[in-house]
């Protein structure tokens, strides 16, 4: 163990991918050693699990600040700060997100339909229903690296639309890489998700769906997942250039939730 988290535990959240980082305090200033290490963990597990955070919305968009650049979004922002949003649920039960692409909506990377999408989301839980409400996260590292190599040729180099229209007319739409390169660590990751990806570019319709289709149904292979039963006060921070997200939507009594979003660079 690293000496500037000599007081933690870190331990891994599944197979696939994530880490339990526990023992830090975030109400506490940290110290640049700490955000570097905690930096370097990200990069080896892509989220990171930081429970017991009582954090108040003006502390959660403190430590969103020492990842980058918060964004804002268009649906709802706290009241604290517009770099806050909530996300609460309540009879939410089956209502699927209504993405662009049956059957798989509901997994996503966040934004993407932005021109420089967020790298980092955080997500603190205030408060849970008795039972439910779990997120599953899969892991697109992995998603890419297990393609056949003819399909990893075809897709390499290939760029798709992202459209944010699902917010509103006026939510910008962009284009970015089928596979990303990740911009610090290098590595290559499916970049495609039945939210907000309306089609390849330069593909035919028919051709670009039969082929979202098949990437989108591989992406989320349980082999590539982490699933997070949540507690109140646990925060989890994960990288949107590695990493999908689903919220599962198997509860009817209230959950509220906190979320940050850290703006990054155009994907490339
Ligand atoms: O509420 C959740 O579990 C996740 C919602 C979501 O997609 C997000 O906060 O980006
Ligand atoms: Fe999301």
């Amino acid at each position: 163990m690293s000496a500037v988290l000599k007081d933690t535990s870190v331990t891994p959240a599944s197979v696939a991918m994530g880490a339990r980082v526990e023992g830090i305090d975030l109400t506490r200033k940290m110290s640049g050693d700490t955000v570097s290490r905690l930096r370097t963990l990200m990069h080896e597990h892509h989220l990171l699990v930081l429970p017991n955070q009582n954090l108040e919305a003006l502390e959660l968009e403190r430590f969103g600040r020492l990842w980058g650049k918060l964004l804002t979004h268009p649906s709802t922002q706290h009241e604290d700060t517009p770099y806050v949003q909530w996300i609460r649920g309540r009879n939410t039960k089956g209502r699927f997100f209504p993405g662009v692409h049956r059957g798989f909506d509901g997994w996503h990377s966040d934004m993407t339909w932005h021109p420089t999408p967020p790298i980092f989301t955080g997500l603190h839980a205030r408060q849970m229903p008795s039972s439910g409400g779990n997120t599953a996260f899969a892991n697109q590292h992995l998603a890419y690296e297990t393609l056949s190599d003819e399909m990893k040729t075809w897709i390499d180099g290939l760029q798709a639309f992202h459209t944010g229209k699902v917010f509103g007319p006026t939510v910008p739409d962009s284009v970015h890489p089928v596979v990303r390169t990740h911009d610090e660590t290098g590595r290559k990751a499916l970049f495609v998700n039945a939210n907000f990806t309306k089609h390849i570019v330069d593909m035919p319709e028919s051709e670009s769906q039969l082929l979202l289709y098949e990437l989108f149904a591989h992406a989320v292979r349980p082999e590539f997942s982490y699933r997070h039963q949540w507690s109140v006060n646990d925060l989890v921070l994960w990288d949107n250039r590695s990493v999908m997200h689903y919220a599962i939507l198997d509860y009817e009594e209230r959950r509220v939730m906190h979320r940050i979003v850290v703006e990054g660079d155009k994907p490339r």
